[in-house]
């Protein structure tokens, strides 16, 4: 797949030209990035298909774009980019990357201090050589430096989104190997944690029973994971354990086992390493000792071949890789198994979403089309309904609507639900205005009335006191007509940390209110995370699991975001989106009792 490499490319020529002062080209260039991130295809398959026009044809992607994936599909580069990057010697992508600094001031930083990346940053920041040339004072590179360390800390882990399609990928190469017989993920990418130090799988030799032919089987294996194309070290190669670096920057880890300790290698190697340790803890308080090689009761195997197996003779019923955390899931295992209260909770599947409530069109562009668009695709994943929420005014840059557009779209909203008659099919007009300072939305109430229902994120002024921050939230959570908050905490993965906020207050304020508090499945948010979200469903509050699309091949995006949900112990009847049509339009009508 080239189209990350390309995104990349784009990128930095988005961040190029800003510097440069050039109006309109670079949001075209990161727009175009974007796109080429979403998308489901591999462009290259897409030019070879269908060629220039092809690419064209990509909602996002003009002719000039489309001129420079060819050049490099064609030659594996990109002239354009290689003439503005020698212009510019930089690391750009690296140094916007942290919060506060824009293309703008990499210019200034490089031309002034010969800054050409975060160490030269770093440095700079420490002996205070920033402060005089910007005027802000200390405030600037005291930000720059958190930046830096929160940078730091996120290095060298994995958005969640972006590391599962190839390790599912290579959970499908390895199985087609005649000498594999099982294949499974492990650890951090197993319990879905939302980013992934490293990919760790476990597989099964198909075994003739006779050990020579079994190691020249394990040979080939091992062969074929430490020759893939994409791996540009190999740190260990044995018959039992492999270990590699991909050129996507993340390491892979191979195990292969005999069919006989799959089930216990699988437990120990899935973790987390609190939940093994506390499994431990356990099998030795009940006369066991576990270890990868299986569950004994003095030299004799109790059980190994599977996890189920070891958590019976436990005395424990299944636990779901997600809640492996140590964070109580063994008592309420324990519980399950005895058939009392308070055990394992029935955690919400991603088949239970009966629609999307957060998506954007292009509506502002191309009319009612680019929403009949979605809801085929809706249709085709088998949900009931979608909900169509463009942002709203405010948003300028996002072509947010104001009141006028909201009810022309409505119009269109409802032409299309008559076309969807008896198809079973539903089309909500929703939308996501924003939450200002002073906690009141962007939009007229007479407007927000005539929707069916209206969603409030914040998108400006993030760095408020918790007190103030709290106070807004609240605000919109007492509006009449507001029953989602979405994204509530406004973190972005590896990115921005969420802003400052007395979360329980929110919580509580959004169960008082009936309102849903948001799941974001876009993989750079998964807002609410797994411990917030759990929060709110013990005060609770109904949750609301969307992907924040704004591209179809988003919708697919709703996984990650389910699976955040079952890490925060959440269960079908948590979840607004899993209710029926009637039933979610008298959560969306339902009417509060203001204080
Ligand atoms: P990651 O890769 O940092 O996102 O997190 P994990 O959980 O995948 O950790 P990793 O890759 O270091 O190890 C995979 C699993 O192997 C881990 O979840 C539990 C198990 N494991 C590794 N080292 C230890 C250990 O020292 N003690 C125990 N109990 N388990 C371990
Ligand atoms: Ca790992
Ligand atoms: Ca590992």
């Amino acid at each position: 797949m080239i189209n990350e490499k390309l995104a990349k490319i784009f990128f930095e020529i988005g961040d190029f030209l800003e510097m440069e002062g050039v109006q309109f080209k670079p949001s075209a260039y990161r727009r175009a990035a974007m796109v080429l991130k979403g998308l489901e295809k591999d462009v290259e398959e897409i030019y070879k298909s269908k060629g220039i026009k092809g690419l064209e044809n990509i909602e996002g992607i003009g002719e000039s774009i489309a001129e420079k994936i060819q050049e490099y599909i064609k030659t594996g580069k990109i002239k354009y980019y290689q003439k503005l990057k020698k212009a510019m010697p930089v690391k750009v992508e690296e140094l916007v990357q942290i919060e506060g600094v824009g293309p703008k001031m990499v210019k200034t930083l490089y031309k002034k201090l010969g800054i050409k990346n975060l160490e030269d940053l770093e440095k700079a920041a420490k002996r205070h050589k920033i402060a005089p040339l910007f005027g802000f004072g200390e405030k600037t590179e005291k930000k720059i430096l958190q930046g830096i360390e929160f940078l730091k800390k996120s290095q060298g882990r994995f958005l969640l989104g972006e590391i599962l399609p190839y390790a599912r990928e290579l959970e499908r190469l390895l199985s087609s190997l005649p000498e594999v017989d099982k294949v499974c993920l492990a650890g951090s990418i197993r319990r879905r944690k939302e980013t992934i130090g490293d990919i760790d799988i476990l597989a099964t030799i198909k075994s003739s029973g006779k050990k020579r032919e079994d190691l020249k089987k394990a040979e080939k294996i091992m062969d074929f994971f430490t020759n893939l194309p994409e791996v540009v070290k190999v740190w260990d190669k044995g018959m039992t354990k492999s270990s590699v670096r991909t050129n996507k920057g993340f390491d892979v880890d191979l195990r292969l086992l005999s069919k006989n300790e799959f089930g216990s290698a699988l437990l120990y190697f899935t973790g987390s390493r609190e939940h093994s340790i506390a499994l431990r803890k356990l099998a030795l308080e009940k006369g066991f000792k576990l270890n990868e090689y299986g569950l004994f009761k003095g030299k004799r195997i109790v059980a190994r071949q599977s996890e189920e197996e070891i958590y019976r003779k436990l005395g424990i019923s299944f636990i779901p890789p997600e809640l492996r955390e140590n964070q109580g899931e063994i008592q309420a295992g324990i519980n399950s198994f005895r058939k009392q209260g308070n055990g394992l909770p029935d955690l919400i599947e991603l088949r239970q979403i009966k629609g999307d409530l957060h998506v954007h069109s292009e509506w502002w562009k191309k009319g009612r089309k680019s929403i009949e668009k979605i809801v085929n695709r809706a249709r085709e994943m088998g949900y009931n309904y979608l909900g169509i929420s463009e942002h709203t005014k405010f948003l300028k840059i996002e072509h947010g609507l104001d009141e006028k557009q909201l009810l022309r779209q409505r119009k269109d909203v409802e032409k299309i639900n008559a076309s969807l008659k008896g198809t079973g099919f539903y089309l909500f007009q929703g939308a996501e205005t924003n939450i200002m300072p002073d906690g009141s939305l962007d939009i007229e109430d007479r407007v927000l009335k005539q929707l069916d229902y209206v969603m409030g994120g914040v998108h400006s002024n993030f760095k408020m006191s918790k007190e103030k921050m709290t106070k807004r939230i609240i605000k919109a959570i007492k509006h009449p007509y507001l029953k989602v908050i979405v994204h509530p905490t406004g973190r972005i993965l590896k990115q921005r940390k969420a802003y400052q906020l007395d979360f329980l207050k929110v919580v509580k304020a959004a169960k008082t209110y009936g309102v849903a508090l948001e799941i974001n499945s876009s993989p750079f948010r998964l807002d609410l995370n797994d411990k917030n979200a759990r929060i709110a469903k013990d005060y609770g509050v109904k949750i609301t699991i969307n992907t924040d699309a704004h591209q179809i091949d988003h919708l697919r995006y709703m996984e990650l975001g389910v699976s955040q949900a079952r890490r925060a112990w959440i269960e079908k009847k948590d979840v607004i989106n899993c209710l029926s049509r009637r039933a979610i339009d008298s959560f969306f009508k339902k009417s509060k009792i203001i204080s």
